[in-house]
């Protein structure tokens, strides 16, 4: 199961042994480093970065740490290996061998769920092409790189089923994964949260914490696809995603560290002082979490769904740990509590559990998420602050699904247009928040150097020190 580098593309799925595809996928390749170098990370060409490659699929030593140049970057294909005698864990085909091919009956479906998933993996490194010209420090501009590398290599990791298993059509989604552009108003990528900026390193923070978690949580629902390859692939992405989660977590830790510091240094809450004294204050800092976590709330699709229904019934999408929910795996009669506004309150409704998956996959994404916002509080905690961050209500500022339009306050409350419009700036980043916030954003990279508004993180890379060369500038 080790990866072999001395091939063109580097690979575990001996590429060399299909010719056809090993042509395809190197025709495909130099259209994939002409978007590297066009929307990959600005100004980046010439740095040696300090990156983890993988270098196998085993648990035990899949990284390997070495300064690469950037655009030499080696992208590969690598799946983890097969496990003999699976069978389907749910839906109508439960008990089946999985399937090696693709159903012809089911291909259409396949094909639109992985490129769905394969074109949030170019739009999250379009979205972030402009942050190394304001790193706080190269610790982290060392991570926004290792990040956008491996969202790099999980579009490969796409493009590899599309090419290997979907023939003609799948060279063109290949070819139009490379086309698309975040934000782009004629052609943009497929979901909302990917069409949205990632301006400055708050925004980079929020979203590997809230964004990259429904990476986690699509992935996870894919590893327990029928379709072997998918499930195969998807459990390598998620052994990278771990890392992308915790750039984001501690990054925003870092953050509210360094605002308690200076909050505790000169005995004050007032935003006005405390965005003088050039930190993010946490009123700010929470419209953060407010916006980044609405926005990858409808990530997950509306809360009733028949696409989703279909998706389970057939065995290509499964739940979050299949393996360890105690059902009969096939959701026929169960029910599913899901949200819905009548005559302006919010009541608990019963979806169909099978219609109601999105809504199951996004309660557990929420669960998660929570965790991390109380580890935050123990941050403010421990400062000896009042302050707490919270999560908004889940139908707080949605555009997908049964409570898109309605106007949902944090708490829940259900409120008038009116009402919204006159609060919106309590709850949501403002255009002077976020000047804020561009405002702190310069460059910091001197070894062992961090902006003002950001404390330095607890531990190194790899056992490296905080100080070390991350990035070699040349
Ligand atoms: N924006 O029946 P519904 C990651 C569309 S993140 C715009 O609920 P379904 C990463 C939908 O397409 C993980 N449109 O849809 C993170 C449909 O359109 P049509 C990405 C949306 O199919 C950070 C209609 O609304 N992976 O890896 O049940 C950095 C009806 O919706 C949105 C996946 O998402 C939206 N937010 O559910 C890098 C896994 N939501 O057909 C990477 C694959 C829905 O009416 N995708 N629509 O024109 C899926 O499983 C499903 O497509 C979804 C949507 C769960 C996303
Ligand atoms: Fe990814
Ligand atoms: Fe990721």
């Amino acid at each position: 199961m080790n990866i072999d580098y001395g091939e063109k593309i580097p690979n575990n799925v001996d590429l060399s042994g299909d010719k056809t595809l090993q042509r395809a996928l190197e025709h495909w390749q130099p259209g994939f480093l002409d978007w590297w170098s066009e929307m990959g990370p600005e100004g980046s060409q010439g740095f040696d970065v300090y990156l983890r490659t993988a270098v196998s699929v085993h648990p035990s030593g899949w990284t390997h740490y070495d300064h690469v140049r950037m655009p030499e970057y080696r992208w590969g294909i690598f799946l983890n290996p097969a496990q003999a005698d699976r069978t389907i864990g749910f839906g109508d085909h439960k008990g089946e061998p999985v399937w090696q091919d693709v159903p012809g009956e089911y291909r259409a479906n396949l094909r639109r769920i992985i490129v769905t998933q394969g074109d949030t993996e170019p739009a999250s490194v379009e979205q972030q092409r402009h942050l190394g010209l304001t790193c706080p420090s190269q610790y982290d501009l060392r991570n926004l790189f290792q990040v956008n590398v491996e969202e790099g290599r999980h579009l490969w990791a796409m493009v590899y089923l599309l090419h290997r298993h979907f023939g003609r059509d799948g060279r063109e989604e290949a070819e139009a994964l490379l086309q698309r552009r975040s934000g782009d108003a004629d052609n943009a990528r497929i979901l909302g949260a990917f069409n949205e900026k990632t301006p400055d390193w708050l925004s980079f923070f929020m979203f590997t914490y809230f964004t990259d978690r429904d990476g986690k949580y699509q992935l996870c629902a894919l590893t327990e696809s029928a379709f072997d390859p998918l499930a195969r692939t998807t459990r390598f992405m998620l052994m990278e995603e771990a890392h992308h989660m915790y750039v984001g977590e501690s990054g925003v830790a870092r953050i509210i560290q360094r605002t308690c510091e200076v909050m505790q240094e000169h005995k004050t809450d007032d935003p006005a002082a405390l965005r003088r004294l050039g930190v993010v204050d946490l009123p700010t800092l929470q419209r953060y979490i407010n916006f980044h976590y609405s926005v990858t709330l409808d990530l997950f699709g509306a809360d009733v769904s028949s696409n989703a229904a279909t998706f389970y019934s057939t065995g290509l999408k499964g739940r979050f740990e299949e393996g360890r929910i105690q059902d009969d795996h096939l959701l026929k009669e169960q029910t599913y509590p899901v949200l819905q506004v009548v005559q302006g309150k919010l009541i608990t409704a019963q979806a169909p559990a099978l219609n109601a998956l999105n809504e199951k996959l996004r309660d557990d994404y929420i669960k998660d998420s929570l965790a991390g916002v109380m580890r935050w509080n123990k941050v403010i905690r421990r400062s000896g602050l009042e302050f707490r961050l919270s999560l908004p209500h889940k139908g707080f500022n949605r555009q997908i699904g049964a409570l898109a339009g309605v106007k949902i306050f944090p708490n829940g409350q259900v409120v008038s247009a009116a009402q919204w419009n006159a609060q919106e700036r309590d709850w949501l980043p403002t255009p002077e928040d976020r000047a804020h916030v561009q405002s702190l954003m310069g460059r910091v990279v001197e070894p062992g150097k961090f902006a003002n508004w950001i404390a330095p993180p607890d531990k190194g890379i790899n056992k490296q020190s905080v100080d070390f060369q991350y990035v070699r500038f040349n």
